[in-house]
C-alpha cells in the first residue's frame, strides 16, 4: 500500500471542515468535477453525504447511481471525453472496485481523465479480515496513471488533488485513490489542497522547425486528426492549419468532425487511397496503432513508403515502433500553430487535393447506394439503418457505438459535423460502454440528440442500466442492431474454420420490450420502410416523455461487415 500523504501539498488560505467525504469532494470540485457516478456501498456513504448535504456555500454535487459499477466508470469516462473536465466514479470496497476494472482500462487506452474513488476496509483493523478487505492499488496500478491509498483522514485532500492533477496532465488517463472506512468517516478541519492544474512544457523549437521543413517538402501530404486533438482543445488550431495549408485530412475518434463532411479537404472517406498514394502522413493526437496500419503508409507498386510525422500531446505518446521523419510533443494547439509559423513555404497541394476530392465524390456516391442496401428476402441490411438515421440526426447529435459489425457500419456511414460528438470504445474495444456512455452524454449535452447504436450482443452487458436512464429522467434513443448473433465473431469463425460455435443469440429477441419493462418505451422494426418513421417517433417521444426509447431493428444475419484491416 502506498501512502499519498507524503506528496500532498496544501493551500493554507482555505480551511474545509467536515468528513473525509467532504474533503474528497471539495478537492474534486476544485478540478471541475460536477457529477458523481456510483453504485451504493456503505464504505462510501460519507462521499454521498458530502454530495447531497454540502456545507454552504458549496452547492450539492449531482449524484447518479447506476446498476453496475462498470457503467459508473464508463459514464465517468464519457463525461471526461465530452466535457473535457475530469470524470468521477465512486465505487464501494472490494467487488465494487474490481467490477470497474475493464472500464478503468478503457479510460487508460483512451487517455481519458477519470478519477475513481474507492471505498476500503478500515486501516485500523487491516489484516483482521473485515468485510471486503482487499488491497486495491496493486490491481489498479497497471491500468491507471496512479493508484494510491489515502491512509489517514488528513491525507485525503492531498491524495485526491494529486490524483486529479495526474489524471488531467497530458497524456491524460485514469487515477485511483481508495479511502479507508475509518479515514473517510472521520471529521476534521483541514487546509484545502493545492488545486493548481498540471503545467506542461512548451514543444521543442527544433522539433517544430524540422516538422515544418518536412511538411513544406511534401507533395502529397495527408493530415490525420485523432481524439487528442479534441481532448487537448486543439480543434481550432487544427482547422486553421488545414485551411491555411489546404491539406487533405483523415479524422478518427473524437477528432471526427473537426473538418466538415462536405469539405473538399475531408479525405476520411477515401483514406485508403489517400494513405496509399501519400508521400507524407502527419498523424496528430492518436497513436500509430492497428487503426492506422501500425504507422506504415503507402509503399505499394514499388513506390517508396510515405514519410511519417507523429505529433502527440506528451513525449511518451510519440511512436517508437516506426521510423519517423520528425516528431513533436506538447500542447497540440501550440504544436500546430508553431509548425505553421515555422513553415518555410506552403506545400504545393492543389492537384493532390483535387485528385482526392474527385475520388471522394465517387466514394460518396457508393455510400449513398450502400445506405439504401437491402438484406436478403426483404430483411433489413444494417447499412439501411444508417440511411434512415442520417435523415433524422441533427448536426450536434451525440452518436455512441457499442457492438461489433453494427458499429463498424456506424463508424463509416455516420457523418460527424462537429468534433466531440462521436463516442466509440476506443482501442481497448470493450463491449458494454453503451449505457454508461449514453447517460453521460445526456448529462453533458442536455439539449442534443443522443443516439446509442447497440449490437444485440453488446446489449447484454449494460441494458439493465436503462433503469438508470428512467430513474434519473435521462432521455435517449437506443437503436438495437438485432441480427441474433455475435456477428463480428460468427462471420470470422465461419471464414477461418468453416463452422462456428458460441456465436448465436436468440433471434428476434424483444429488446424494446426489455426497455419498456424497465420503464422506457420502444418498438420493433422489421420493414426498412418503417425505419425512418420509427426513429422520428423515438427522438420525439423520448424527448417529450424524458424517457429512453428503443428501436429494436431486426437485421439480416447473413450480412458480414466487409473488413480489411489487420487488428493484430
Ligand atoms: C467485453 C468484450 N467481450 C468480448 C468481446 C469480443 N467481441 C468483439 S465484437 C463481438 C460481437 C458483438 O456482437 P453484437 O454486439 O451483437 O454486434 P454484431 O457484430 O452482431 O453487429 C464480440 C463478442 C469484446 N470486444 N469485448
Ligand atoms: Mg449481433
Amino acid at each position: 500500500m502506498s501512502d499519498a500523504s507524503a506528496t500532498a501539498s496544501t493551500n493554507p488560505d482555505t480551511t474545509v471542515s467536515g468528513s473525509g467525504g467532504v474533503h474528497a469532494l471539495s478537492a474534486c470540485r476544485a478540478f471541475g468535477v460536477e457529477t458523481m457516478w456510483t453504485l451504493s456501498g456503505g464504505h462510501v456513504f460519507p462521499l454521498y453525504d458530502a454530495a447531497v448535504r454540502p456545507v454552504a456555500p458549496t452547492p450539492p454535487m449531482r449524484l447518479i447511481d447506476v446498476r453496475h459499477e462498470q457503467s459508473a466508470v464508463f459514464a465517468a469516462e464519457a463525461t471526461a471525453k465530452l466535457t473535457r473536465q475530469p470524470g468521477l466514479a465512486v465505487l464501494t470496497a472490494g467487488p465494487g472496485v474490481t467490477n470497474g476494472v475493464s472500464a478503468v482500462t478503457s479510460a487508460l487506452f483512451n487517455g481519458s481523465p477519470v478519477l475513481v474513488l474507492g471505498g476500503r476496509a478500515p486501516a485500523s483493523r487491516w489484516g483482521a479480515g473485515s468485510l471486503q478487505e482487499f488491497d486495491h492499488p496493486p490491481v489498479l496500478a497497471p491500468v491507471t496513471k496512479s493508484a494510491t491509498t489515502a491512509g489517514t483522514l488528513e491525507a485525503i485532500p492531498g491524495a485526491v488533488a494529486d490524483a486529479l492533477r495526474t489524471a488531467t496532465a497530458a497524456h491524460r488517463g485514469p487515477a485511483f485513490v481508495d479511502l479507508p472506512l475509518d479515514a473517510v468517516f472521520g471529521v476534521a478541519d483541514l487546509a484545502a489542497p493545492d488545486s493548481s492544474p498540471a503545467t506542461r512544457p512548451a514543444p521543442d523549437d527544433d522539433d517544430l522547425t524540422t516538422v515544418a521543413r518536412v511538411l513544406a517538402d511534401a507533395q502529397r501530404p495527408v493530415l490525420v486528426l485523432g481524439s487528442d486533438v479534441w481532448a487537448d482543445g486543439a480543434e481550432h488550431a487544427a482547422r486553421h492549419l488545414v485551411e491555411e495549408l489546404s491539406i487533405p485530412v483523415v479524422m478518427n475518434g473524437m477528432g471526427r468532425g473537426v473538418v466538415a463532411p462536405s469539405s473538399p479537404l475531408n479525405a476520411t472517406r477515401v483514406r485508403g487511397a489517400a494513405f496509399k498514394a501519400a508521400d507524407l502522413v502527419v498523424v496528430v493526437g492518436t497513436p500509430l496503432d492497428f487503426r492506422l496500419g501500425f504507422g506504415v503508409f503507402g509503399g505499394g507498386d514499388g513506390a517508396a513508403p510515405a514519410r511519417v510525422v507523429h505529433l502527440a500531446d506528451a513525449p511518451d505518446g510519440i511512436a517508437r515502433h516506426v521510423e519517423l521523419a520528425a516528431s513533436a510533443a506538447g500542447d497540440l494547439s501550440a504544436v500546430l500553430a508553431g509548425i505553421l509559423d515555422r513553415l518555410p513555404r506552403r506545400p504545393e497541394t492543389k492537384a493532390w487535393v483535387e485528385h482526392l476530392a474527385d475520388l471522394a465524390v465517387g466514394a460518396t456516391q457508393k455510400v449513398e447506394a450502400e445506405l439504401a442496401s437491402e438484406g436478403a428476402d426483404g430483411t433489413i441490411h444494417p447499412a439501411r439503418v444508417y440511411g434512415a438515421l442520417r435523415q433524422v440526426l441533427d448536426p450536434d447529435a451525440v452518436v455512441i457505438g457499442d457492438g461489433g459489425d453494427f458499429v463498424s457500419y456506424a463508424g463509416r456511414l455516420v457523418d460527424s459535423h462537429r468534433p466531440g460528438c462521436w463516442l466509440d470504445p476506443g482501442p481497448f474495444g470493450c463491449l458494454g460502454t453503451g449505457l454508461g456512455y449514453t447517460m453521460a452524454a445526456r448529462v453533458a449535452r442536455p439539449d442534443a440528440q443522443v443516439a446509442l447504436m447497440l449490437g444485440d450482443g453488446a446489449a447484454g452487458f449494460s441494458l439493465m442500466d436503462v433503469d438508470t436512464l428512467v430513474r434519473h429522467k435521462l432521455p435517449a434513443v437506443i437503436v438495437v442492431g438485432n441480427n441474433g448473433i455475435w456477428g463480428l465473431e460468427k462471420h470470422p469463425m465461419q471464414f477461418l474454420y468453416g463452422y462456428d460455435v458460441a456465436a448465436e443469440l436468440q433471434p428476434g429477441l424483444g429488446y424494446d420490450q426489455v426497455v419498456t419493462a424497465l420503464g422506457g418505451a420502444g418498438e420493433t422494426v422489421s420493414d426498412a420502410a418503417e425505419l425512418e418513421p420509427a426513429l422520428r417517433r423515438a427522438f420525439e417521444q423520448s424527448r417529450d416523455a424524458s424517457l429512453p426509447y428503443c428501436v429494436n431493428v431486426l437485421l439480416d444475419p447473413s450480412v458480414a461487415y466487409p473488413r480489411s484491416s489487420n487488428l493484430a
